[in-house]
């Protein structure tokens, strides 16, 4: 059994999960914990490969199930590369993004059937499943609109140029899987001050170490 913590952030495009992973793993760190920081898909040299495929956007012709098994070939690197092997020294692992981003984007996004998408996540990490997952709960435009505006410049990826509709189903699987696993997925509503939402994010995370059993330190 892990004697780590595994903490997972979700949430649709530009809700703030890499602003405030960031965060909170410095917070952390001062509180003594040994951090490792992570995020999917990539995190790995072999996943940072699939990475490039999934997200390119000349790879328009890539059908949906050729996407599920990418994120899962990626998902099963890191967590046998580098999660796993964290988890087991006691570090506390942050995610970005993680399992519960196939649910919501593959299987609310694309239509593909959900109990075959946790099949395959349980092939995928095995027993490695999040001990806390926050989902940053931002209106889909306007973290649509902070995503466009970081990339200055930039093309949108794959899936970013995806339509409106599908990243608002994108919400709805978040807000239902918060209501179908309320131990482990908690909402944390997006401010538009990044300091109030960075403090909501504190509150949650400390709460559940307040809750679990004290563990290894630096
Ligand atoms: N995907 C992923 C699947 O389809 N299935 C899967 O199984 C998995 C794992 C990954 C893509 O792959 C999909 C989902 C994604 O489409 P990615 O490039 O890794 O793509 O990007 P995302 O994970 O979507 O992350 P983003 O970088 O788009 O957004 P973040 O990390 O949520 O947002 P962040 O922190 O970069 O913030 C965006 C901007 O908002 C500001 C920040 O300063 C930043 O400028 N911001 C705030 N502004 C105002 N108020 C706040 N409270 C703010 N917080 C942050």
């Amino acid at each position: 059994m892990s004697k780590g913590i595994l903490v997972t952030f979700e949430g649709v495009e530009g809700s703030g999960k890499s602003t405030h992973c960031e965060r909170i793993c410095a917070y952390l760190e001062k509180k003594g914990f040994e951090v490792v920081h992570v995020h999917e898909p990539g995190g790995t040299r072999i996943g940072q490969q699939v990475r490039n495929i999934l997200l390119s956007g000349e790879n328009e012709e890539m059908v949906d199930r050729t996407e599920l098994f990418l994120f899962m070939a990626s998902r099963s690197q890191i967590v046998g590369e580098l999660i796993r092997p964290a988890l087991n020294a006691g570090k506390v692992v942050v995610c970005d993004r993680y399992i519960d981003s196939t649910v919501t984007y593959q299987g609310y996004g694309r239509g593909i059937d959900e109990k075959f998408i946790k099949v395959l996540n349980k092939f995928a990490v095995g027993e490695v499943v999040p001990d806390l997952t926050i989902v940053l709960d931002v209106e889909t435009p306007i973290g649509l609109k902070r995503a466009k505006k970081r990339l200055s410049g930039e093309k949108p990826d794959r899936i970013e140029k995806l339509k409106l509709s599908f990243h608002q189903r994108i919400r709805e699987g978040y807000l239902a899987l918060a209501r179908a696993e309320p131990g482990r997925v908690r909402i944390v509503d997006v401010d538009r001050d990044i300091k109030k939402t960075e403090r909501a994010v504190k509150k949650c995370v400390d709460r559940f170490l307040q809750k679990r059993k004290p563990m290894k330190e630096k």
